[in-house]
């Protein structure tokens, strides 16, 4: 017997500074539905889906953008998506915000099963931009002044019939979060994004954002014998232009559903979580094949190695 389920990745379009939560939530249980009716069993959004990307400005105190995270998921506002996501029988996966109890501040995800529940939550690892004004940029990348990196790691989780793990935008561009959520068994990786298309420390990467986008999903996918499922909140978001291009990926490294355009739409694909076997039974057999001994370097420094020092 086969294990399928049916997912869809549910883009955004922008949104606007003065928007309110609930309005977003609006949109995001508008989406919900469009999958529902599609025949979704989890529907996927992307990072940061409740806000504006807030850390493209600089705020003298960090707290001045306090009003953008979640002190609880879910919350009075956010409660609609989660009954729901019950009343439909679909689960989802949401990027917010958060801020903890002790003040901590992560760029986070969370995933809920189709009970309306939450399953597990996952605190983004590698923190891209900037921690300092850097006023010289068209637009600030502040996620190192506004999100602390996760204690936590990656973890997977038993659910929706197979083993499924999360990621979140600038995690994607790193081999060792597939290579993880690999070694832990992953079949699915959820990953959201906001990636704007103009790199300031190198503008000449601008016209291959997609081209990288699909690079390392695509890799991280096939590497590893996983799904993948990126998805965007893309177009122009006040002022700032961000990648769309939202797009599910078989273990073969091979794109079998794609957005188009930009804005607020659903791509979904039937990923059958056994076509991972294909992969991790044969080319990817990890016990087979690979020579850990061999790697200790990739965990034991962070940055390239001074080859003068004795080792
Ligand atoms: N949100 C996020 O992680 N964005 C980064 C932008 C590049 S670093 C300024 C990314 O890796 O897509």
């Amino acid at each position: 017997m086969t294990r399928e389920i049916h997912v869809g990745a549910a883009q955004l379009g922008p949104i606007a500074r003065d928007e309110s939560r609930s309005e977003v939530v609006d949109r995001l249980i508008a989406l919900l539905r469009e999958g529902s009716e599609r025949g979704c069993r989890l529907v996927v959004f992307p990072e940061l889906a409740l806000t504006t990307f807030f850390p493209r400005w600089w705020t003298e105190d960090p707290a001045g953008h306090d009003h953008f995270y979640e002190r609880e998921m879910p919350s009075a506002t956010t409660q609609p998506l989660f009954d729901e996501a019950r009343r439909l029988g679909v689960g989802f996966c949401l990027g917010y915000a958060e801020l903890t109890a002790d003040g901590h501040r992560y760029n986070t995800y969370v995933l809920v099963g189709v009970d309306g529940s939450i399953i597990g939550r996952y605190r983004k690892v590698h923190i891209p931009g900037h921690d300092a004004h850097e006023p010289w940029r068209p637009f600030q990348h502040l996620e190192r002044r506004y999100f602390e990196e996760s204690p936590d790691g990656f973890a997977v989780h038993d659910a929706f019939g197979g083993v499924v793990g999360m990621a979140l935008c600038n995690d994607r561009r790193w081999p060792e979060t597939y290579r993880v959520l690999g070694l832990l068994g992953v079949e699915l990786v959820l990953i959201g994004y906001n990636t704007p298309l103009h790199y300031a420390p190198d503008p000449d990467q601008n016209p291959l954002q997609s081209f990288h986008n699909n690079l390392v999903m695509a890799s991280g996918a096939y590497q590893n014998g996983t799904w993948v499922v990126g998805v965007a909140k893309g177009g122009v978001e006040e002022g700032v232009e961000s990648l769309s291009h939202s797009q599910i990926i078989a273990p073969s490294g091979q794109v079998v559903a794609q957005a188009t355009v930009s804005g607020d739409l659903i791509i979904s694909a039937v990923c059958d979580l056994d076509l991972c076997r294909h992969y991790k039974e044969t080319l990817f057999d990890f016990a087979r094949y690979r020579r850990p001994e061999h790697y200790g370097l990739i965990s034991s420094t962070r940055g390239v190695v001074d080859r003068s020092e004795p080792r």
